[in-house]
C-alpha cells in the first residue's frame, strides 16, 4: 500500500504574526483530504499556528533545528523546543540550508536523530544543482544524499523525503514528470536498501515550484507521495489548491 501522502508547507523566512489568519484559512478549508497537511512557519510563530490550529488536522512543523539537545549555542533552537512549542515535524536538509550554512550529510543526519529524540518527524530534504544536473551526476547526488542524511535510527520511525532540485526552487522552473519520477525512483530504491520493506512506507515529496496549476500532475506522478510547497503556501488559497489537486 502506498503511503499516505503528505502535503507541507514551507514558509520560510515569510510570515508574521497577522499569519496566522492565512494558516487558520487552510484549516477552515480543508475539508475531505487524503493528505496530511502541514505548515512549517518560522519557530517564532510556531507556538501561535499550533494553538490556532489546535482541534483542526493541520499540523505544524519546524524549518530546521540544532543536532544537539540542549547547550551554548547562541542564537539556535532544539527539536525539543520545537517539539514543546507545538511542532510535530521538522524540515531538515532543505538546500537553502545546505548551501547558505555549509550542511552537510552528517549534519543533517546529526539532526535527524535529533528530531527523532524529541519525538519530530524529520521531512529529510535532498536535490542537486543545476551544475550537477547538466553534468549526469543527478541520480549519483541524490541516492548519496539520501543514504548519508538518513541514519540509522530512523527505523521503525516516521519520516518523508523530499526530493527538491535546487534548479527548481523558487525559480518557476520545474522539472519533467519523468525527471521526476526517474529520482522518485531512484529515491525509492535506496530507502529499501536502507530500510527494506519499511522503506516503501515513506512517503517521498516533491518540492520546487510546486503551484495549484501544475500541482495536480506532479501529485499523481508515479512515487511521488506528497509536496513541500514554499512559496504557494503563503497563501491559503494557493496552498488549498495545491491540496485539492491530490
Ligand atoms: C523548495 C520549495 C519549498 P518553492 O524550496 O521547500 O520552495 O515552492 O518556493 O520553490
Amino acid at each position: 500500500t502506498a503511503p499516505q501522502p503528505l502535503i507541507a508547507g514551507n514558509w520560510k523566512m515569510n510570515g508574521l504574526s497577522a499569519s496566522v489568519a492565512e494558516a487558520k484559512a487552510v484549516a477552515a478549508g480543508l475539508g475531505q483530504t487524503p493528505a496530511r497537511v502541514a505548515i512549517c512557519p518560522p519557530s517564532i510563530l510556531i507556538h501561535r499556528l499550533a494553538d490556532a490550529l489546535k482541534g483542526t488536522p493541520v499540523l505544524v512543523g519546524g524549518q530546521d533545528h540544532h543536532w544537539d539537545d540542549a547547550g551554548a549555542f547562541t542564537g539556535d533552537i532544539s527539536a525539543e523546543m520545537l517539539a514543546d512549542a507545538g511542532a510535530k515535524l521538522a524540515i531538515l536538509g532543505h538546500s537553502e540550508r545546505r548551501a547558505g550554512y555549509r550542511e552537510t550529510d552528517e549534519v543533517v543526519a546529526q539532526k535527524v536523530s535529533a528530531a527523532l529524540r524529541a519525538g519530530l518527524e524529520p521531512i529529510v530534504c535532498v536535490g542537486e544543482t543545476l551544475e550537477q544536473r547538466q553534468a549526469g551526476d543527478t541520480l549519483a547526488v541524490v541516492t548519496g544524499q539520501t543514504r548519508g542524511s538518513l541514519p540509522a535510527d530512523l527505523r521503525g520511525k516516521a519520516f518523508a523525503v523530499a526530493y527538491e532540485p535546487v534548479w527548481a526552487i523558487g525559480t518557476g522552473l520545474t522539472p519533467t514528470l519523468e525527471q521526476i519520477e526517474e529520482v522518485h525512483k531512484a529515491i525509492r530504491a535506496t530507502l529499501v536498501e536502507q530500510f527494506a520493506e519499511e522503506g516503501r512506507k515513506v512517503p517521498i515529496l516533491y518540492g520546487g515550484s510546486v503551484k495549484p496549476g501544475n500541482a495536480a500532475e506532479i501529485l499523481h506522478a508515479a512515487e511521488v507521495g506528497g509536496a513541500l510547497v514554499g512559496g504557494a503556501s503563503l497563501k491559503a488559497e494557493d496552498f488549498l489548491g495545491i491540496i485539492r489537486a491530490l
